[in-house]
């Protein structure tokens, strides 16, 4: 138990506080030893120049004071650092997606999140996994951030020790829509996480379903529900709608139909449409046929 938002919010606070403590010692005696000298050592005061002796012993105190301070640094730097890296066995895992540009969380029993929710007083270790390029889980409140690698399994960890919602953040300019790429996350008794973790999802209602898909693989952060141009064309009016698209180097009109939308997601780069870049990845790995039924059946719900 502990009254921060983490447990590493003390061990960082006092290294940046140390640091940034020497620092303004120094800038302030560097900076009045400047005016003193400027003052001291004008022209008018010294027309004719003189040869300064080297002094030993001075040597001597402005070696060995910076190496102490440096060693100090050092210690503390080290001492908020090390516990990071230290992973408990008994955390909760989460495996932390970071995607161009959205963030999505799955715990062990499957389920999917937009926001990062966690329980009080329990440590929780995040597998940070990226498909396309590099990001940054940045969580100021608890002081920690660390880079997402695509093809590198990296992981962080931390307890949360006061209840509340704090920001996430990507750290890594990853192009576009990179400060839009933020999250939250929810820090909730463990009752009111239980609660929440074991609620077994009501998919009766297939475009509801199909909603929460497009929000859990970040779908939405390129493609707008209302119409708005993003990265990618907006969903709204897409269902069954012409558009124009170059396949290789030919240009056709197609219907936005269920095969198209599947083509669309498996394989985004075939048929492009016109004016909008290249930048999609296959869903192939994380959409199933099933889930594709249910993004349809949202698509014709938001049809006008
Ligand atoms: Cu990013």
């Amino acid at each position: 138990m502990f009254s921060q938002a983490s447990n590493f919010v003390e061990g960082v606070d006092k290294a940046f506080l140390i640091i940034s403590g020497i620092s303004l010692v120094f800038l302030i005696g560097i900076t009045f030893a400047m005016i003193l000298f400027v003052v001291k050592f004008n022209k008018k005061r010294n027309p004719v120049a003189k040869n300064v002796k080297e002094s030993r012993s001075l040597e001597i105190v402005w070696t060995v004071i910076p190496t102490l301070l440096v060693l100090v640094m050092f210690y503390y730097g080290w001492a908020g650092y090390a516990p990071m890296r230290d992973f408990p066995d008994d955390a909760i895992q989460v495996k932390a997606t970071g995607r161009m540009w959205s963030w999505s969380f799955e715990y062990e029993n499957g389920k999917i999140s937009p926001t990062l929710i966690v329980p009080i007083d329990k440590a929780v270790t995040l597998n940070l996994y990226s498909p396309d390029v590099l990001h940054s889980l940045y969580i100021p409140a608890f002081r920690i951030k660390e880079d997402l690698v695509p093809g590198i399994n990296n992981k962080m960890w931390f307890e949360a020790g006061i209840l509340g919602e704090y920001d996430i953040l990507c750290a890594e300019y990853c192009g576009e829509r990179h400060s839009y790429m933020l999250s939250k996350v929810e820090v909730l008794t463990q009752e009111e996480y239980d609660a929440w973790y074991y609620k077994v999802d009501d998919n009766t209602n297939a475009a509801e379903a199909g909603l929460k898909i497009l929000q859990v693989n970040g779908c939405v952060a390129c493609h707008s529900l209302d119409g708005t141009r993003l990265v990618g064309p907006s969903f709204k009016g897409l269902w069954y709608s012409t558009k124009t698209v170059t396949t290789g180097v030919v240009s056709r009109q197609v219907t936005a139909d269920e095969e198209y939308i599947k083509e669309s997601i498996y394989n985004p780069s075939k048929d492009m449409v016109d004016t909008y870049p290249k930048v999609m990845i296959s869903y192939k790995e994380s959409i199933n046929e099933e889930q594709l039924k249910q993004i349809n059946a949202y698509l014709k719900s938001i049809e006008k």
